[in-house]
Protein backbone atom coordinates (compact mmCIF):
# COMPACT_ATOMS: atom_id res chain seq x y z
CA UNK A 1 0.00 0.00 0.00
CA UNK A 2 1.51 3.05 -1.04
CA UNK A 3 -0.02 6.64 0.17
CA UNK A 4 0.16 9.43 -2.25
CA UNK A 5 2.29 12.47 -0.93
CA UNK A 6 0.01 14.95 -3.29
CA UNK A 7 2.98 15.79 -5.34
CA UNK A 8 3.48 12.54 -7.59
CA UNK A 9 5.67 10.99 -4.49
CA UNK A 10 4.26 7.91 -2.68
CA UNK A 11 5.51 6.44 0.77
CA UNK A 12 4.99 2.45 1.29
CA UNK A 13 2.82 2.37 4.90
CA UNK A 14 1.49 -1.26 4.73
CA UNK A 15 2.91 -4.28 3.44
CA UNK A 16 0.65 -7.38 4.46
CA UNK A 17 2.12 -10.76 4.00
CA UNK A 18 -0.56 -13.10 2.64
CA UNK A 19 2.10 -16.23 2.16
CA UNK A 20 1.21 -17.09 -1.56
CA UNK A 21 2.83 -15.21 -4.79
CA UNK A 22 0.00 -13.44 -7.39
CA UNK A 23 -3.21 -12.45 -7.14
CA UNK A 24 -5.45 -9.79 -7.67
CA UNK A 25 -7.46 -7.14 -4.80
CA UNK A 26 -10.71 -4.80 -5.19
CA UNK A 27 -11.37 -1.64 -2.92
CA UNK A 28 -14.84 -1.46 -1.54
CA UNK A 29 -16.04 -0.34 2.58
CA UNK A 30 -17.16 -3.41 4.05
CA UNK A 31 -18.35 -1.98 7.48
CA UNK A 32 -20.05 1.66 5.88
CA UNK A 33 -16.95 3.89 7.70
CA UNK A 34 -16.11 5.39 4.74
CA UNK A 35 -12.69 4.23 5.06
CA UNK A 36 -11.52 1.63 2.12
CA UNK A 37 -11.11 -1.89 2.77
CA UNK A 38 -9.88 -4.68 0.73
CA UNK A 39 -11.00 -7.98 -0.74
CA UNK A 40 -7.52 -9.84 -1.80
CA UNK A 41 -7.43 -13.53 -4.20
CA UNK A 42 -3.88 -14.98 -4.02
CA UNK A 43 -3.05 -17.55 -5.72
CA UNK A 44 -4.15 -20.30 -4.20
CA UNK A 45 -7.18 -19.16 -4.08
CA UNK A 46 -7.43 -18.12 -0.55
CA UNK A 47 -9.90 -15.04 -0.07
CA UNK A 48 -8.63 -12.30 2.39
CA UNK A 49 -10.76 -9.52 3.58
CA UNK A 50 -8.87 -6.42 5.15
CA UNK A 51 -10.54 -3.33 6.93
CA UNK A 52 -8.64 -0.20 6.55
CA UNK A 53 -8.68 1.93 9.41
CA UNK A 54 -8.05 5.45 7.18
CA UNK A 55 -4.41 5.81 7.91
CA UNK A 56 -3.26 3.03 5.19
CA UNK A 57 -3.61 0.25 7.49
CA UNK A 58 -5.27 -2.86 6.83
CA UNK A 59 -6.48 -5.62 9.36
CA UNK A 60 -7.63 -8.97 8.00
CA UNK A 61 -10.80 -9.74 9.35
CA UNK A 62 -12.19 -13.10 7.10
CA UNK A 63 -10.30 -15.80 5.31
CA UNK A 64 -12.05 -17.76 3.38
CA UNK A 65 -9.85 -21.21 1.78
CA UNK A 66 -11.61 -22.16 -1.80
CA UNK A 67 -8.59 -24.26 -2.51
CA UNK A 68 -8.47 -23.65 -6.18
CA UNK A 69 -6.45 -21.68 -8.46
CA UNK A 70 -6.17 -18.36 -8.50
CA UNK A 71 -8.50 -15.99 -9.57
CA UNK A 72 -10.39 -12.45 -9.67
CA UNK A 73 -12.71 -10.13 -6.97
CA UNK A 74 -15.14 -7.81 -7.21
CA UNK A 75 -17.28 -5.57 -5.14
CA UNK A 76 -20.90 -4.19 -5.41
CA UNK A 77 -23.66 -4.54 -3.32
CA UNK A 78 -25.44 -7.98 -5.55
CA UNK A 79 -28.40 -8.55 -2.90
CA UNK A 80 -29.41 -4.66 -2.70
CA UNK A 81 -29.43 -4.50 0.96
CA UNK A 82 -26.79 -1.60 1.03
CA UNK A 83 -24.14 -3.87 2.32
CA UNK A 84 -21.32 -4.38 -0.03
CA UNK A 85 -20.71 -7.94 -1.01
CA UNK A 86 -17.43 -9.74 -2.28
CA UNK A 87 -17.69 -11.72 -5.75
CA UNK A 88 -14.91 -14.34 -6.34
CA UNK A 89 -13.94 -15.88 -9.18
CA UNK A 90 -11.04 -18.59 -10.18
CA UNK A 91 -9.54 -20.27 -12.45
CA UNK A 92 -10.87 -23.39 -11.23
CA UNK A 93 -14.28 -22.58 -13.06
CA UNK A 94 -16.32 -21.59 -9.05
CA UNK A 95 -18.15 -18.27 -9.11
CA UNK A 96 -18.79 -17.43 -5.13
CA UNK A 97 -20.42 -14.72 -3.99
CA UNK A 98 -19.84 -13.48 -0.69
CA UNK A 99 -22.62 -11.54 1.13
CA UNK A 100 -21.55 -8.77 3.07
CA UNK A 101 -22.89 -8.58 6.72
CA UNK A 102 -21.84 -4.67 7.51
CA UNK A 103 -19.14 -5.57 9.71
CA UNK A 104 -16.71 -7.05 7.92
CA UNK A 105 -17.92 -10.29 7.90
CA UNK A 106 -19.48 -12.19 5.50
CA UNK A 107 -21.78 -14.97 4.59
CA UNK A 108 -21.37 -17.34 1.43
CA UNK A 109 -24.53 -16.39 -0.76
CA UNK A 110 -23.98 -18.15 -3.69
CA UNK A 111 -21.36 -21.44 -4.74
CA UNK A 112 -21.05 -22.59 -8.52
CA UNK A 113 -18.73 -24.65 -10.21
CA UNK A 114 -19.22 -25.72 -13.45
CA UNK A 115 -17.71 -26.57 -16.47
CA UNK A 116 -13.91 -26.22 -17.46
CA UNK A 117 -13.70 -21.99 -17.45
CA UNK A 118 -10.56 -20.82 -16.24
CA UNK A 119 -12.16 -17.60 -15.01
CA UNK A 120 -9.17 -14.92 -15.09
CA UNK A 121 -11.31 -11.72 -14.68
CA UNK A 122 -14.54 -11.08 -12.93
CA UNK A 123 -16.58 -7.37 -13.07
CA UNK A 124 -19.92 -6.33 -11.86
CA UNK A 125 -22.26 -4.22 -14.00
CA UNK A 126 -26.12 -3.87 -14.89
CA UNK A 127 -26.12 -5.74 -18.19
CA UNK A 128 -29.33 -6.09 -18.54
CA UNK A 129 -30.82 -2.38 -17.21
CA UNK A 130 -33.21 -3.75 -14.01
CA UNK A 131 -30.87 -2.35 -11.36
CA UNK A 132 -29.89 -5.32 -10.00
CA UNK A 133 -25.61 -5.36 -10.46
CA UNK A 134 -24.84 -8.95 -12.78
CA UNK A 135 -21.50 -10.81 -12.85
CA UNK A 136 -19.62 -10.55 -16.12
CA UNK A 137 -16.85 -13.22 -16.12
CA UNK A 138 -13.45 -13.04 -18.37
CA UNK A 139 -12.30 -17.31 -19.37
CA UNK A 140 -9.39 -17.18 -22.26
CA UNK A 141 -11.33 -15.76 -25.02
CA UNK A 142 -14.95 -16.11 -23.56
CA UNK A 143 -16.94 -13.37 -21.78
CA UNK A 144 -19.72 -14.98 -20.02
CA UNK A 145 -22.42 -12.90 -17.99
CA UNK A 146 -24.39 -14.33 -15.01
CA UNK A 147 -28.13 -12.13 -14.78
CA UNK A 148 -28.78 -11.37 -10.99
CA UNK A 149 -31.83 -12.93 -10.66
CA UNK A 150 -31.77 -12.30 -6.64
CA UNK A 151 -35.69 -11.52 -5.33
CA UNK A 152 -35.60 -7.50 -3.23
CA UNK A 153 -35.84 -8.43 0.50
CA UNK A 154 -37.96 -5.99 2.47
CA UNK A 155 -36.63 -5.01 5.97
CA UNK A 156 -38.36 -3.03 8.75
CA UNK A 157 -37.47 -0.94 11.57
CA UNK A 158 -39.20 0.10 14.42
CA UNK A 159 -38.24 3.88 15.20
CA UNK A 160 -40.25 5.79 17.86
CA UNK A 161 -43.81 5.33 16.95
CA UNK A 162 -42.54 4.71 12.89
CA UNK A 163 -42.11 2.48 11.22
CA UNK A 164 -39.24 2.48 8.60
CA UNK A 165 -39.34 0.14 5.28
CA UNK A 166 -36.19 -0.07 3.41
CA UNK A 167 -36.17 -1.99 0.01
CA UNK A 168 -33.40 -2.29 -3.07
CA UNK A 169 -34.08 0.60 -5.75
CA UNK A 170 -34.85 -2.25 -8.14
CA UNK A 171 -36.91 -1.83 -10.98
CA UNK A 172 -39.85 -3.45 -11.70
CA UNK A 173 -40.98 -4.28 -7.80
CA UNK A 174 -43.96 -2.37 -6.12
CA UNK A 175 -44.48 -2.14 -2.42
CA UNK A 176 -47.97 -3.48 -1.32
CA UNK A 177 -50.05 -3.48 2.06
CA UNK A 178 -53.05 -4.98 3.63
CA UNK A 179 -54.26 -5.22 7.05
CA UNK A 180 -56.28 -8.34 6.53
CA UNK A 181 -54.02 -11.37 5.63
CA UNK A 182 -56.51 -13.92 5.40
CA UNK A 183 -59.00 -12.21 3.23
CA UNK A 184 -57.73 -12.24 -0.96
CA UNK A 185 -57.43 -9.34 -2.77
CA UNK A 186 -57.10 -6.52 -0.45
CA UNK A 187 -53.58 -5.83 -1.02
CA UNK A 188 -53.66 -1.95 -2.76
CA UNK A 189 -50.09 -0.63 -3.83
CA UNK A 190 -48.57 2.09 -1.43
CA UNK A 191 -48.55 5.42 -2.85
CA UNK A 192 -46.45 7.14 -0.26
CA UNK A 193 -43.18 7.94 -2.44
CA UNK A 194 -40.30 7.08 -0.87
CA UNK A 195 -36.81 8.26 -0.74
CA UNK A 196 -34.40 7.13 -2.31
CA UNK A 197 -31.17 6.65 -0.01
CA UNK A 198 -27.84 4.85 -0.78
CA UNK A 199 -29.30 3.39 -3.61
CA UNK A 200 -32.30 1.94 -1.70
CA UNK A 201 -35.97 3.08 -1.53
CA UNK A 202 -36.95 4.46 2.31
CA UNK A 203 -40.50 4.96 3.43
CA UNK A 204 -40.95 6.42 6.69
CA UNK A 205 -44.98 5.85 7.92
CA UNK A 206 -46.63 6.24 11.35
CA UNK A 207 -48.66 2.91 12.86
CA UNK A 208 -51.75 4.06 11.91
CA UNK A 209 -53.24 0.46 11.94
CA UNK A 210 -52.85 -1.66 14.83
CA UNK A 211 -51.41 -4.36 12.23
CA UNK A 212 -50.38 -3.75 8.83
CA UNK A 213 -48.92 -6.34 6.19
CA UNK A 214 -46.82 -5.16 4.08
CA UNK A 215 -45.04 -7.38 0.41
CA UNK A 216 -42.72 -6.20 -2.45
CA UNK A 217 -44.60 -7.97 -5.92
CA UNK A 218 -43.72 -7.54 -9.62
CA UNK A 219 -46.83 -7.01 -11.11
CA1 LIG B 1 -14.50 0.49 5.75
CA1 LIG C 1 -25.25 -6.56 -0.12
CA1 LIG D 1 -29.13 -6.65 -13.97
Amino acid sequence: MFLGGGDGSFLIVTNNLLTAMGGALAVGDFNGDANADLAIVNDTAKLHFLLGNGTGAFVIVTNYDRRLLGGAVAIGDINGDGKADVVMATEGSSVSVFAGNGDGTFSLAFDEESGRNFYTDVELADVNGDGRLDIVLCSGGTVSVLLNETLPALGFNLIAEQIRLVWPAWNGFTLESTTNFSTANTWLVVTNQPVLINYQWVLTNSIADAQRYFRLRKP
